[in-house]
């Protein structure tokens, strides 16, 4: 439930009682309430970090990839306390998304051979950069099942844009950006025929099937993709895997790594030993090392091929122009993690108790001097491990991510085998501090921590397995998220969280401060193309046109009505339904379903969006506004009439309720009362500067807005008393009561952030 109208007086009385609540429940010392619990000191001190009070904010956003859920989760840090989810790659029923027009042709980007795929397998969020550090003004994210890559638009924490790999059927080592958003890197895992829809048997793997890494290019005015200008790279059919881009030094540059490099084919239904021991015989992998800069130029200048109407540098090419290396890395290694410095790179080892720190400086200086010590099956030149290395250390089994402190040369890595996040110094190559988190960790996440900038303070380690952590709830468990405070030497765990959607990967974190998203639209909005939704109108533009057999209605919505309140059509109609929410109001969202007809919408303030449907059956249909929207939220409402073939009416008038005089004169009464508070309010907010307040100026108007929508209404209900029509005396009556409502409502709540926020007052 949001705001009530009917809480006009309820808000007074529970203002006054503030200061009593609060004293109720102080009666508890701290020391009964440890004793009750059972509670440490240590853990009221952990408390005491996480606990973010009432009212008050916390100080970073975390973007989790919502694993197969296809979605993602939106969590608040130190308190982790779930914001939102946004739909992504999977319909979301509350934002409406792919069940209004305009979000389903964004799932519709999609669709893959003409199919909609409608879950993903989501892994990395990347927040967009501007000089490599979080800049908070859009959100990638990646499906590796179905090789899509995801645009957010963080104004309004919405999905724009769904872009298909033109050339993968997997796609792991993705969403990673370039240190200015130039492009947003993703590389294939599982190699494949480019080519779409082409067979070739397993036989001709080292012949046919290839990897390869695509360079989205972003435009950032219009936060889309271009698809037109992106390319790919093409590799060996080497899993390719986790990437990273360079900065600082290294911009210009990207890091792929690979394992399976054995390009082992399995078969244990054949008797073949199975591909996990296949992939992992030989002692190391590869790292790619790609010039995209370069790459990016020479798509320019017309050396791709085109593979499925997608640029492709061939491997051929890129080797002859010198934008392709790679180096050997520790078997079967997970990822590959640029400092904030940009001069090295870590690798995890995985199957190697190491972590190999590679200098971006040896590596430059061994493809200046040409010193290669071998080159692999396809002819890619091959720097060796002793010439590329800074350090390497043992930190402990199964090494997977890397991330970076705020203070110099610090960096944390997962250990899945271990159940551990090791502290380490990659300068000087030794190991800090260690960790137990519960259990199996996977990525490990710090604030802001894979930027140029990163904010140190806390670290949250994404375990895969929860086990006894929480209440059961079905062999089923929900993931693990831990937070832990890296501000001082020692690590300390302070907090489990139980994540109830999928299985995330990995996480980003932002500084909450960067991300500034809107409160509302300009009227008419249609949110996911950012352009003037051509189903908006006006207060007092609404209408209902008929062609054949296509209806289509211009509604508005505000509290509390839909206008129009019944909707005629003839069985088979084609029905379209565009709501402009015209509220100026924070948070005074409506939502909008028909009956059985499977369709929703979330309509924000200022937002247009449209519903489509066949009115297949006849019937009465109710629509309704699905927020709780005002105290009269339940009767915003109306009929979807779908009348059979031929049918004809018999009686004209409607049904009547039975008001009397003394009904009219106490609506007449509440009329005056509730204009008395109003006049009390508004003396308040003019009486000091609420202009200086943007949000309480948005307010103020839709205030007026509603109460404007009294006019010409008093002289309409004394006409109809005048002539003893107590029914339509009363009920426009109470229709200027209903704006009134939601003027004092609105009224009461500028006044509250003004008296909360500081105001002065004013001559
Ligand atoms: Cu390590 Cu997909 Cu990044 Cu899972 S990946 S852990
Ligand atoms: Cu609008 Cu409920």
């Amino acid at each position: 439930m949001k705001s009530h109208g009917k809480r006009t007086a309820s808000w007074l009385i529970a203002a006054g009682l503030g200061l009593a609540a609060g004293a109720a429940w102080s009666a508890d010392s701290l020391q009964d309430v440890l004793k009750a619990r059972g509670l440490s000191q240590q853990d009221l001190l952990a408390a005491a970090k996480t606990y973010v009070p009432t009212g008050k904010r916390d100080e970073f956003v975390a973007f989790s990839s919502g694993g197969q859920s296809g979605q993602v989760i939106v969590y608040a840090i130190p308190s982790m306390r779930i914001l939102k989810y946004i739909g992504v790659f999977t319909p979301e029923p509350w934002q409406g998304y792919g069940f209004d027009e305009s979000s389903k042709k964004v799932l519709a980007g999609g669709k893959i051979d003409g199919k909609d795929i409608t879950w993903g397998d989501t892994h990395h969020p990347a927040v967009s950069e501007t000089n490599g550090e979080y800049d908070g003004q859009f959100l990638f994210i990646n499906d590796k099942a179905n090789p899509r890559l995801a645009v957010i638009d963080l104004r309004d924490f919405e999905t724009k844009q769904i872009v298909v790999n033109p050339i993968f059927k997997s796609e792991h080592g993705g969403a990673f950006v370039t240190s200015n958003t130039e492009y947003i890197i993703e590389a294939a895992q599982y190699a494949s025929p480019l080519e779409n829809k082409k067979f070739f048997p397993l036989e001709e793997f080292n012949e046919k099937y290839r990897g390869g890494v695509t360079y989205w290019k972003f435009d950032r005015k219009e936060g889309r993709i271009d698809v037109a200008k992106s390319f790919s790279l093409e590799l060996p059919p080497y899993s390719q895997d986790l990437s990273d881009a360079g900065k600082g030094p290294s911009d210009g540059w990207s890091f792929t790594n690979s394992f399976c490099t054995e390009r082992y084919v399995g078969g244990i239904e054949k008797g073949r030993p199975p591909y996990e021991a296949g992939c992992s015989a030989k002692d190391t992998d590869y790292l790619h090392v790609i010039n995209w800069k370069k790459a990016a130029e020479l798509v320019a200048a017309g050396k791709a091929k085109k593979i499925n109407g997608h640029n492709v540098l061939m491997m051929e090419t890129a080797i002859k122009e010198g934008i392709l290396f790679l180096v050997p890395e520790p078997k079967s290694p997970h990822g590959v993690d640029v400092t904030p410095d940009g001069k090295f790179l870590t690798v995890a080892g995985k199957l190697d108790t190491h972590v190999s720190v590679y200098s971006f400086e040896k590596i430059q200086a061994a493809i200046k001097a040409g010193k290669f010590e071998s080159k692999d099956p396809y002819g890619i030149p091959v720097i060796s491990m002793k010439d590329a290395l800074h350090t390497q250390v043992s930190l402990g089994l199964g090494p997977l991510h890397t991330q970076y402190d705020s203070k110099q040369c610090v960096a944390y890595t997962s250990l899945y085998v271990d159940s551990q996040v090791a502290k380490w110094n990659y300068c000087e190559g030794k190991v800090l501090d260690k960790i137990s988190v519960h259990y199996n960790i996977g990525h490990l996440m710090t604030m802001e921590g894979d930027s140029t900038k990163p904010a140190g303070k806390y670290l949250v380690a994404l375990n895969k397995l929860a086990i006894d952590r929480f209440v059961p709830v079905g062999p089923l468990h929900p993931q693990n998220h831990q937070l832990i405070d890296i501000s001082g030497d020692k690590m300390q765990l302070l907090y489990d969280m139980p994540v109830p959607l999928g299985e995330p990967h990995y996480v980003v974190a932002i500084d909450a401060k960067k991300l500034k998203p809107a409160v509302r639209y300009k009227v008419g909005t249609d949110s996911r193309t950012d352009k003037p939704h051509p189903g908006a109108v006006r207060a007092g533009e609404e209408k209902v046109v008929k062609k054949g057999n296509k209806v289509e209605v211009f509604a508005t919505l505000i509290r509390s009505h839909i206008t129009p309140e019944t909707i005629d059509v003839d069985i088979g109609d084609e029905v379209t339904i565009n709501l402009t929410n015209l509220e100026r109001a924070q948070d005074e969202t409506h939502g909008f379903t028909v009956s059985t007809y499977n369709v929703h919408a979330s309509v924000e303030p200022g937002k247009t969006v449209q519903v489509k449907f066949k009115a297949d059956k006849e019937g009465v249909y109710p629509y309704y506004c699905t927020e709780f929207c005002s105290a009269l939220h339940l009767e915003m409402q109306g009929y979807l009439l779908v009348k059979p073939k031929g049918w004809k009416p018999t009686k004209t008038t409607l049904a009547k309720g039975n008001y009397t005089e003394a009904d009219y004169k106490a609506t007449v009464k509440k009329v005056a009362d509730t204009q008395a508070i109003i006049d009390s309010v508004v003396a308040y907010i003019t009486s000091v500067n609420y202009k200086d307040f943007p949000d309480v100026v948005a307010m103020v108007e839709d205030a007026f807005d509603q109460l404007g929508k009294t006019k010409g209404l008093k002289e309409k209900h004394e006409g109809f008393a005048a002539k003893k029509d107590w029914e339509n005396a009363n009920l426009w009556a109470e229709q200027i009561w209903q704006y009134q409502v939601k003027t004092a409502d609105l009224g009461l709540r500028a006044k509250t952030y003004l008296e909360q926020n500081g105001a002065k007052k004013v001559k």
